[in-house]
């Protein structure tokens, strides 16, 4: 039987690149983000390959969460494997000049929607004694950078999270692992700098970032280990990244 896998902020960057890997590899899919044109061109693109249902949603409306994967169609309802990487930075400031809104976006997203998600599909995963969660964390989930702040905790909170859904789920047989990028070239600048697309451009110049098809992949050879294999955490960075500061620029 197909697998079934649902992935947060599919409209996008890594979510999107691992979509459209997935659905090569035939998965069937749920496509969730809140761009509803973008998640009309997947379902039409991928679901010439595969079996796709897309869901809109705001991770952060926790009745919207609940109420899409209650009403799932029978074909998409067993969720197999959750990628949750819905999530983006919102500014880069100094924590005395933070913006609240910024604030309040990066915890409720990163961090509450996750669990929201996760708090939907887990309880038919424990029936089932089977599943497997991978939630993409970040090198910004193991350090803090400078006016990184409310983001690295926001991604340092899904680093523990990580750990305790595998402390709570280990005796229902349930995978769970992180995977924590470093530089990948995404719309994640375009965001953090609300459009700016100069300043988001130059997060990625000098140097070769990864791409979101390097993490994709990464991700489809983490839920293809053989199943007494569980990845539990895993960091990648570019070859030019050596820490969240150290990037070495070809100028
Ligand atoms: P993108 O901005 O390209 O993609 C972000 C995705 O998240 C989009 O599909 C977006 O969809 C979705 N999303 C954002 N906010 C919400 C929301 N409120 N409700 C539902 N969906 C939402 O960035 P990336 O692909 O880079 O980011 C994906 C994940 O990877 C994030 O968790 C990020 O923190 C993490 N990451 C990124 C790194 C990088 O350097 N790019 C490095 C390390 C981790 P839509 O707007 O349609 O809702
Ligand atoms: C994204 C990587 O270094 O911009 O999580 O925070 S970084």
């Amino acid at each position: 039987m197909k697998k079934t896998v649902l992935i947060t902020g599919a409209t996008s960057g890594i979510g999107k690149a691992t979509a459209t890997l997935f659905a090569k590899h035939e998965y069937n899919l749920v496509l969730c983000g809140r761009r509803s044109d973008r998640l009309e061109e997947l379902q039409n693109t991928l679901g010439l390959n595969t079996g796709i249902h897309t869901l809109e949603f705001d991770v952060r409306d926790r009745e919207a969460v609940f109420s899409a994967i209650k009403d799932l169609p029978k074909n998409f309802s067993r969720i197999d494997i959750l990628i949750n990487n819905a999530g983006n930075a919102h500014g880069l400031d100094p924590i005395y000049q933070g913006n609240l809104d910024d604030w309040d976006a990066m915890l409720d997203i990163n961090v509450k929607g996750l669990l929201y998600v996760s708090r939907a599909i887990l309880p038919q995963m424990v029936e089932r004694k089977s599943g497997h969660i991978i939630n993409i964390g970040s090198t910004a989930g193991k350090e803090v950078y400078p006016k990184g702040n409310v983001y690295c905790a926001s991604k340092h909170a899904v680093d523990a999270i990580n750990q305790g859904m595998r402390i709570d789920l280990n005796a229902h047989g349930i995978r769970v692992g992180a995977v924590n990028p470093g530089l990948v070239e995404t719309e994640f600048s375009e965001v953090r700098f609300k459009g700016d697309l100069d300043k988001a451009d130059k997060v990625y110049q000098g140097y070769q970032p990864l791409k979101p098809e390097d993490i994709a992949d990464i991700i489809h050879f983490v839920v293809t280990r053989p199943y007494h294999v569980n990845i539990a955490d895993l960091v990648v960075m570019p070859t030019a990244q050596a820490s969240s500061t150290i990037v070495k620029k070809e100028l």
